[in-house]
């Protein structure tokens, strides 16, 4: 019996030693300490032994049991240190490799345009006013010459939401609104940015939304070189000390007289090219003197207060200044366009 329970020692510690995993090792346990075992078995025979052998025997068999028992419990633990250990190996963070980027946005590149022109005026002592989008027709056309029949305020040019409020179509309406404000007195001295709207089907060079910018100066003895000043100080801060400015006569139905300025081109320094269309000069902006019955709708005295007014197309601006060839890049979000004018 000695000999059998030495060569079930055998046995076993040799499985346990072979067990590649869990479950094998679960096996060997069932298999030789389970109740159906060869060591129970043992025991069981024990009854058919001398007296004095008894104890002996019994003693080697729970040793051998102990022993097996110890040997797969060791190699249990191993087993899962060793999961562990793949487990922590597999799972290691390199806190070292560079991080991934991060799509960060920005103003849009109008947007910037638009604060820069602020600034400059800002820096001539102009405030910023706003007003709404959505516009009474008296502000939009009525209060700056335009009465219902002109022709320069075409119904289907313009988003009508009944039959006094539409969209406006110009950022004029918030200077009437600010001239009114001051109850006939001045100084007024505000620029004023924002999206209008108009009715245009949109293409290459046309946007149904689009941005302006305008600028409004009502005091007394406001004359048509404090404009010239203004807009040359402006258009050289703006695009570089060495443009020129030159102001060609227009027409607008809220001043009078009215002009268009022109800068000098850089393109080609005045010799005429693609950009200038041979004539070396780049149209910028339209401006005036604020006509009379402004003035007077507004509740100003036109024979004490005189102004001057202007006004401009940012996107026209920024086309001109970034070779920009579609005004509907402003509008489809295209990162790759947007992310040429991230400022970092
Ligand atoms: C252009 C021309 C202009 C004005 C806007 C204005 C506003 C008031 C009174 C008189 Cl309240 N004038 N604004 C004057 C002249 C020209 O805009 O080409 N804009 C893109």
């Amino acid at each position: 019996m000695k000999e059998r329970l030495v060569e079930l020692k055998t046995e076993a510690l040799e499985k346990v030693a072979q067990a590649e995993d869990t479950k094998a090792l679960q096996d060997v346990k069932v298999q030789y300490l389970g109740k159906k075992g060869p060591i129970t078995e043992v025991l069981r025979g024990m009854g058919k032994l001398p007296k004095e052998e008894r104890p002996v025997i019994g003693q080697m068999a729970n040793d051998v049991r102990e022993e097996i028992q110890v040997a797969i419990d060791e190699k249990q633990t191993k087993m899962e240190e060793a999961a562990l250990e793949k487990q922590l190996q597999e799972e290691t963070i390199d806190v070292t490799l560079p991080g991934r980027p991060v799509q960060t946005g920005g103003p849009h590149l109008l947007t910037n345009l638009i604060e820069e022109i602020e600034d400059l005026f800002i820096g001539m002592g102009f405030e910023i006013a706003e007003g709404p989008e959505v516009e009474a027709d008296y502000y939009n056309f009525e209060a700056l010459n335009l009465p219902k029949g002109h022709p320069a305020r075409d119904m289907q040019d313009s988003f009508y939401i009944t039959e006094e409020i539409l969209m406006r179509t110009h950022t004029s309406p918030v200077q009437a609104r600010t001239m009114e404000q001051h109850k006939g007195k001045g100084p007024v001295k505000v620029i004023c940015p924002g999206k209008v709207y108009r009715r245009d089907t949109d293409d290459a060079t046309h946007s149904h939304q689009f941005t302006q910018i305008e600028g409004l100066l009502v005091d007394k003895h406001v004359r048509m070189s404090d404009l010239k000043g203004v807009l040359n100080a402006f258009a050289k801060q703006m695009f570089g000390e060495e443009r020129e400015i030159r102001l060609r006569p227009s027409f607008f139905p809220f001043t009078e007289p009215s002009v268009e300025m022109d800068i000098s081109c850089k393109m080609c320094g005045g010799e005429g090219c693609s950009v200038c269309k041979g004539t070396g000069w780049i149209e910028i902006l339209g401006a005036g003197m604020v006509h009379p019955n402004v003035l007077e709708m507004a509740g100003y005295d036109p024979n004490e207060y005189t102004g001057f007014a202007f006004g401009m197309g940012p996107e026209r601006i920024a086309m001109l200044k970034y070779g920009i060839d579609d005004i509907r890049h402003f509008y489809t979000d295209d990162v790759r366009f947007l992310n040429q004018f991230h400022k970092a």
